[in-house]
């Protein structure tokens, strides 16, 4: 309950924005309309908050961290913004005597889906965490014209759909033109001597104008809102028509069409680095920005810029944002005047680094041609950069020629991203402990050896704001109910719950809500697939980004083989599984759309075979974004993290999947290893090799998958059905690819480089345990319980409190209102 919030005067500023907005009577408005009188209303509310916040901000002169992210997977914000306030009865109160219910009134707004997966969910979950524990804290990223795309299945097939998220407009908004920045690219520079000092200005150069939209970041019940600023690219100058000559004309017309594309579109490949020229122009339009805006910021309050790290630290998510390390070089040498070695401690003061992934697809590296026409100066500072860090090497492991092969920044025509980020960083972190394990003694090993103190972990986690409270509000509430509410900023009291898992009563009223929630999926999955489900059927999900490492291929290869024993023994005894799946694929990466054709294919197949008496049921929910995971987390109950060993850096939505009570079946990859650690091996299914095997078998060359092919006959006939036409009839030749792709050597360099058929067997292992155990209802709902109430540590409030003591340093600051 917020305790200052007043219900008449909120009602009365939705009535009037109806009117002011659309020029209609509240009887009049469309849900839509509903929803921006609404949204519009929340934002009078927080005004106060936000101006007030940032007073306190400068009044302290508090240490700020810039999350410097390409991707903030946000979602909607309305039904978030008014649990923070803690305003969600009333509004609901106030809606409910308009005439309006709230559920509908939030579905009308479109996810801020300027994110691809977890790295961008992070990012999002990690400011609400800031606000919620008073930490000065930005995101800083890129307002995509057009987010994450939608995603519609035709045919089996998936289609991307451009995402048109500011069509209605956004209402939480606000334009600053106050802080535009110009930010320039291409030309040459020019070195000219002045005062015996060396001075570096580019020239000829395409320059746009970088425009910051702020979206406030609302604190949990304590008056603190943040800022996301998001920059928008706009021409320099509108064309001049009276003095334009040829070449003004065409420059003009260049950089409006810069302007345009820059901010276009949100690249929609997760985990695959594809060279684009116009990506590394995102990456210095929006670091560039925003060091800049930073350092302007720094020097209204401070005199020596030799202090910048008192005050800011940047953090790199990923190396998306790498280029702030040699774009604050530039703003010191150049614009400030500081020697290198000054202007090198600042920056290494100031930046630190977050790996999200050892896939060697991802690796950023750009072609020096690329990188040096698009950025000369910047390129320039590289060059200096990597000069100084090869004689480090040298000094370090002198005549070691290998090592300065290996660790460069630039070599064999390439900058190397990761390497820099490294390099300059004072910290360098992994998400998960086994993930930072793999950095420090595989894929990062040289710079381990060579730089011990950079690194730590710093394992992910989760808002229980959003993935509880928000998400599944019966559950939220019984949680509550049992134990109070200070699970909501403190999750590790959820602990207390453990002492009702046993109980009789309780594990009934928990299956219970469980049981609502997977009629609140059903329902959404009727509307939108047109399949139907039962709720009393096991619901087992895999739902996150599509690619090979994630094997929603084993899955499916899975199900097929179920599917025939199920034909082959109609009366097998076994508990219906309802098998659910969610996942957008890269739109060039053809192996995994070809996957999701496959398990729509097998879907059909099945959901339409009588015989099986409906015991097997497939789905494949369209268009996974934010907001219907929530839907689909709180009606969960097999949560299915099976990637290959060591692949996944640490995955989130097995966090959230604990939170709402489902049991994992995993690997033991990421942060699954701690998830288990925490509620202990007998209430998860854990299956398949472990990532030392798997990084034994690779440093080998891999295995050999027709070894299995040929001596397991249930695997043989479901690898044989890709190939037979027998989910394809009218294309059987359509699934060769993933056929080729697990046993010939030929399609890839290794055959089943992720495994697949290898824990094939302790996967389908790990399964019939599930189908067992599921059986005795008191031990699942005890083990559900148990889930919850051990989840404590996968809040992003500990990570955040983490970053800021070993990284950030940052000083919690109180508003009062
Ligand atoms: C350059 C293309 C590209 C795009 C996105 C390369 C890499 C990425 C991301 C690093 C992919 C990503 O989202 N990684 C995920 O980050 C999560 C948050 O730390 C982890 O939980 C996931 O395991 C990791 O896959």
């Amino acid at each position: 309950m917020n305790k200052g919030f007043d219900k008449a005067t909120f009602k009365r500023t939705v009535v009037d924005n109806v009117k002011n907005m659309f020029r209609r009577t509240i009887d009049e408005a469309t849900p839509q309309q509903v929803f921006q009188a609404v949204a519009y209303a929340v934002k009078d509310v927080i005004i106060d908050e936000w101006i007030a916040t940032h007073k306190e901000y400068e009044k302290k002169d508090a240490k700020t961290v810039y999350y410097l992210s390409m991707e903030f997977l946000m979602g909607r914000a309305l039904g978030n913004n008014i649990i923070n306030i803690c305003a969600r009865e009333e509004v609901k109160e106030v809606l409910d005597e308009l005439g309006f219910d709230l559920n509908v009134i939030e579905d009308q707004e479109p996810d801020a889906a300027l994110g691809n997966g977890g790295l961008g969910r992070l990012a999002a979950c990690f400011l609400d965490s800031l606000a919620t524990l008073g930490y000065p804290a930005y995101g800083c990223g890129i307002r995509y014209r057009y987010g994450m795309f939608k995603q519609k299945i035709e045919n089996g097939f998936q289609v991307e759909v451009p995402d048109d998220w500011l069509k209605d407009g956004n209402p939480f908004e606000i334009r600053r033109p106050e802080y535009a920045t110009e930010v320039k690219f291409g030309g040459y520079v020019r070195i000219e001597n002045r005062d015996g000092r060396n001075r570096f200005i580019q020239e000829g150069y395409q320059s746009v104008m970088a425009v910051p939209y702020d979206l406030p970041v609302i604190g949990y019940g304590n008056n603190v809102v943040n800022t996301l600023r998001i920059w928008d690219a706009q021409p320099i100058n509108t064309f001049n028509l009276d003095s334009f000559d040829r070449g003004d004309y065409q420059k003009a017309v260049e950089q409006e069409n810069l302007a345009k594309t820059i901010v276009e579109v949100l690249y929609p490949n997760d985990n695959h680095y594809a060279g684009k020229e116009l990506r590394l122009k995102q990456q210095y339009f929006f670091i560039s920005a925003s060091v800049q805006r930073a350092v302007k910021k720094y020097k209204e309050k401070h005199e020596d810029i030799r202090n910048f790290s008192d005050k800011v630290v940047f953090q790199l998510n990923d190396t998306h944002p790498t280029v702030t390390i040699p774009e604050l070089m530039r703003i010191l040498l150049d614009e400030e005047g500081l020697t290198w070695d000054e202007a090198w401690a600042v920056t290494t003061r100031t930046c630190a680094y977050t790996n999200h992934t050892i896939m060697s697809e991802a690796l950023e590296k750009w072609p020096i041609e690329l990188f040096s026409r698009l950025l000369p100066r910047i390129y320039q500072i590289v060059e200096e950069i990597n000069r100084r860090f090869i004689e480090q090497i040298q000094s370090r492991y002198p005549g070691n020629y290998e090592k300065v092969k290996k660790m460069a920044i630039i070599y064999d025509g390439q900058v190397k991203m990761a390497y820099m980020a490294i390099a300059a960083s004072f910290s360098v972190n992994g998400v998960a402990r086994l993930h930072t394990e793999i950095l420090k003694n595989e894929e990062l090993k040289d710079f381990y050896q060579m730089m011990p103190e950079k690194f730590n972990n710093k394992t992910n986690g989760i808002t229980q704001r959003r993935f509880l409270l928000h998400g599944n509000p019966l559950l939220a509430d019984w949680v509550t109910d049992k134990i109070g509410d200070e699970w909501i900023t403190d999750l590790p009291h959820i602990e207390k719950l453990a002492i009702y898992a046993s109980d009789y009563k309780c594990q009934q009223e928990f299956m219970n809500i469980k049981y609502q929630n997977k009629i609140r999926l059903a329902k959404y999955i009727k509307e939108h697939n047109g399949v139907d489900v039962d709720p009393r059927s096991i619901f087992d999900v895999q739902v996150k980004r599509l690619h090979e490492y994630k094997r929603q291929l084993m899955n499916i290869l899975h199900v097929m083989y179920l599917y025939n024993q199920l034909k082959d023994n109609p009366n097998m005894d076994m508990v219906p599984r309802t098998f659910i799946f969610g996942a957008k694929a890269a739109a060039g990466y053809k192996r995994a759309k070809l996957t999701i054709k496959l398990i729509n294919s097998v879907a059909d197949v099945i959901n339409n075979d009588k015989t099986i008496n409906g015991r097997l049921k497939v789905v494949f929910i369209e268009d996974y974004r934010v907001s219907n995971a929530e839907l689909i987390f709180a009606a969960a109950d097999v949560s299915e993290q099976i990637s290959t060993a060591s692949k996944e850096a640490s995955g989130t939505s097995n966090m959230k999947f604990m939170l709402n009570g489902a049991l994992t079946l995993g690997t033991m990859d990421g942060a699954n290893v701690e998830i288990v650690e925490e509620v202990g091996a007998d209430r998860a299914f854990i299956f398949g090799m472990s990532s030392d095997e798997v990084i034994r078998y690779e440093n080998n060359g891999g295995y050999n998958p027709m070894e299995i092919f040929n001596n397991d006959q249930d695997i043989r006939r479901v690898l044989m059905q890709l190939i037979n036409g027998y989910f394809s009839p009218q294309d059987p030749e359509l699934f060769r690819d993933i056929y080729n792709s697990l046993l010939n050597t030929k399609s890839s360099d290794r055959a089943d480089t992720y495994f697949i058929l290898k824990d094939f067997r302790s996967y389908a292992e790990a399964h019939k345990k599930v189908d067992r155990a599921y059986r005795d209802e008191a031990w699942w709902a005890e083990s559900a319980i148990l889930n919850v109430s051990h989840c404590g540590k996968f809040t992003s409030d500990r990570t955040i409190e983490e970053y800021v003591r070993d990284i950030w340093h940052l000083s919690k600051v109180q508003v009062e209102m």
